[in-house]
């Protein structure tokens, strides 16, 4: 941070109401920005935590359309489902209002007008893409179709999710209909372009010149961007679902969503504030910081800031947008459209109390520097090994021995030894580490700096031992368990940004009152204070709960495999001839067993009706447990050339139908037929 500000204005990007939020988002976005706005506060710098729905846009139209319900339906299903679960998870947004607000329209007409009546728009006719059979335009994600770039085929009309380039919808190769699947046609319309190219010098000075101190690939992302030259952005769309174009002629014309979603921050700062609100913005004393996801950069460092500077009026623009890559769910892209997510609804509702065990999880895993993986083995490893063995262990010993020893009346301090005051100035350069990494956004080190308090907190009481000097010298007793106490509250401290919910616990045991920063590392529990009952403040989390959600995944991997299923292709014809060559026969299997050293491998006897027992190796040793297919009968090709499978001469050929999740059955008869008949 180059000055010193009076207030900072955190900003979280607007989800999408067209589904619940997801751990991806949590990861990306909330949980880091609910960290940084709890650390202000505790550091005494006023803030706010703006947050609230995008309830405008295709997505939304998109699902509505799909379950025959009204936009409307589905923004207030989502918005209320999402504002809910925010709240369960402990983000401690100021304010979380929706872009489908009177205060939202309002703001973001304003806006449209003004820089309308002051030339900043470019007003054009084009040839659009048109879903005849729709009888609409389709722009962004309304038409899918190969992105230019990297030739992925399933592009959207707005941007390429596999190489991240933002697109307009006549770029795209081959493009498709998303409603109706059928080939768009052109047909001219109207509208209005931001200039982009004027506001490039003042965004390269700005970004380039003046924020090389920015996140390597928000920075990187803005150089390419402004590297490749910047063009004219259409502003508005030939859609129903929106905010109206507020000029003469724009029937049937909406505003642009990633026009209007970004006003929404200050729309809903409006609402907070209605009367102080413009200091938040206009005032350069305030500091603006944008929490997003990586496929926002754009939005966020180019275009709304050019609509900013288009704006004037002291507009202040952001001085940091820390975004982060992605996160990854069990080695797969997350994606609510194949439902292959950690929903938050769902995760309230199946680990109640254990909101700190997410957001601890999704912060030492954050994916800041690269795309990161959660798996449910990690979080359960990191609750019980971290949270319970290292954190929970230590508070809990701590206040169980000042109840023994003390009947819970924290000891005065005595006389400290140099073994307490090393541990006083671990403190001071642990606090100093961790601060300096909030400030600068890197909360993975910052939560291992402050778990690194519990470490030597546990470290420490191994080495002072109380248990065992408690007979000869309860003096020193009293002072360890002092020391003890005093690392607790620092403790609670710390763990505020990060889990809320546990820190409010052990503040209560330690009677702390409001927290405060500069409690860290210093000794805010008097002598003399009445210590809470202990608690375990984690618990941990056994197998069974693991596998049940590893399990609903599997389960949707496959549905989402069956549902996608697509028949290889035929392949080239073949003569009745050539078929009649192929000698189909049942058989019914006598002995099965597997292959030593083969996991693959099932070794079949098989009575196919000429008196002595056929042998045929099958590699379905994954699919079936060989006792399971003694007296079954099976299909088998009975003249193909024998073969040698790990020494052992294989006759034939069982047929068996690989399913689309991957799963196998053997092909047989519909009912016991005499052993060698033929299949024809
Ligand atoms: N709703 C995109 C997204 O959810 C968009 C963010 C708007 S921030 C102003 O990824
Ligand atoms: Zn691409």
């Amino acid at each position: 941070m180059s000055k010193e500000y009076k207030r900072t204005l955190i900003t979280t990007a607007l989800p999408y109401t067209n589904g619940p939020v997801h751990i991806g988002h949590l990861a990306g976005v909330y949980v880091p920005a609910d960290i940084y706005a709890r650390y202000l506060r505790l550091a005494g710098r006023p803030v706010t935590l703006v947050g609230g729905s995008d309830e405008h846009g295709v997505p939304i139209t998109l699902k509505a359309r799909a379950e025959g319900v009204t936009p409307q339906d589905i923004v207030d299903r989502y918005h209320a489902l999402i504002k809910e679960s925010f709240e369960g998870l402990g983000i401690s947004f100021d304010v979380y209002s929706r872009t489908t607000s009177d205060i939202h329209a309002d703001t973001a007409s304003e806006f449209f007008r003004r820089l309308y009546e002051n030339g900043q728009f470019i007003e054009k006719e084009s040839m659009q893409l048109y879903d005849p059979e729709a009888g609409q335009f389709l722009a962004d994600r309304y038409v899918t179709g190969e992105c230019p770039h990297c030739h992925n085929p399933k592009a959207y009309g707005d941007q390429c999710e596999a190489c991240g380039t933002s697109l307009n919808a006549t770029d795209l190769i081959d493009p498709h209909s998303a409603i109706t699947g059928s080939v768009p046609e052109l047909r001219p319309t109207r509208h209005w372009y931001l200039p982009l190219d004027r506001w490039e010098p003042n965004l390269r000075q700005w970004i380039l010149e003046g924020h090389k101190e920015w996140k390597s690939n928000v920075y990187g992302q803005c150089k390419s961007w402004l590297d490749m030259g910047l063009q004219p952005r259409a502003v508005s769309r030939d859609l129903s679902w929106g905010v109206p174009v507020p000029v003469e002629g724009a029937e049937g014309k909406v505003l642009y969503v990633w026009f209007d979603a970004p006003i929404g921050y200050i729309s809903n700062t409006k609402e907070l504030y209605p009367d102080s609100w413009e200091t938040w913005w206009k005032d350069p004393e305030t500091r603006i910081i944008n929490f997003i996801g990586k496929d926002n950069i754009v939005f966020h460092c180019i275009v709304f800031p050019a609509m900013l500077m288009a704006y004037g009026d002291n507009f202040q623009l952001p001085d940091n947008v820390p975004a982060n890559e992605f996160l990854n769910l069990e080695g797969d892209k997350i994606s609510t459209s194949r439902n292959w997510a950690v929903w938050l609804h769902e995760y309230l509702a199946d680990f109640p109390g254990k909101q700190d065990v997410l957001r601890y999880v999704l912060t030492a895993n954050a994916p800041e520097t690269k795309d990161n993986d959660f798996t449910w083995r990690d979080f359960q490893a990191r609750n019980n090994n971290e949270l319970v063995a290292i954190l929970g262990n230590f508070i809990n010993r701590v206040v169980v021995l000042t109840h023994k020893y003390f009947d819970g009346v924290v000891p005065a301090e005595g006389t400290l030894e140099p073994i307490d005051e090393a541990l006083f100035a671990e403190m001071a350069e642990l606090k100093n580490s961790l601060t300096e990494n909030l400030e600068t956004f890197h909360f993975r080190e910052a939560l291992k700096d402050a778990m690194a308090f519990a470490r030597a907190g546990n470290k420490y009481l191994q080495e002072t031992e109380p248990w065992k000097v408690w007979k000869e010298n309860p003096a020193r007793v009293a002072t360890v368990l002092n020391v003890c106490v005093q690392v607790c509250a620092s403790l609670a401290v710390v763990m505020e940004p990060f889990m809320p919910f546990m820190s409010e616990k052990l503040s209560a045991i330690l009677a702390l009152g409001k927290l405060d920063w500069n409690m860290v590392g210093a000794r805010p529990v008097a002598a003399g204070t009445l210590l809470g009952k202990p608690e375990f403040l984690f618990e941990k989390i056994d197998d069974a709960t693991i596998q049940a959600q590893v399990d609903r995944l599997v389960n949707t991997k496959r549905e989402n495999e069956i549902r996608n299923f697509k028949p290889a292709p035929v392949q080239s014809e073949i003569s009745i001839d050539d078929f009649g060559k192929v000698d189909l026969r049942v058989g019914t299997v006598l002995t099965c067993e597997r292959v030593k050293k083969a996991d693959k491998l099932l070794k079949f006897s098989i009575d196919d009706g000429t008196g002595t027992p056929r042998t045929i190796v099958s590699g379905i040793a994954k699919h079936y447990e060989p006792e399971a297919l003694v007296g079954k009968q099976v299909i088998f090709v009975a003249n193909l050339a024998p073969a040698k499978i790990r020494g052992i001469e294989s006759q034939g050929m069982i047929l068996s139908a690989l399913n689309a999740d991957g799963s196998l059955v053997v092909a047989a008869p519909s009912a016991d037929v005499s052993a060698g008949a033929q299949v024809k």
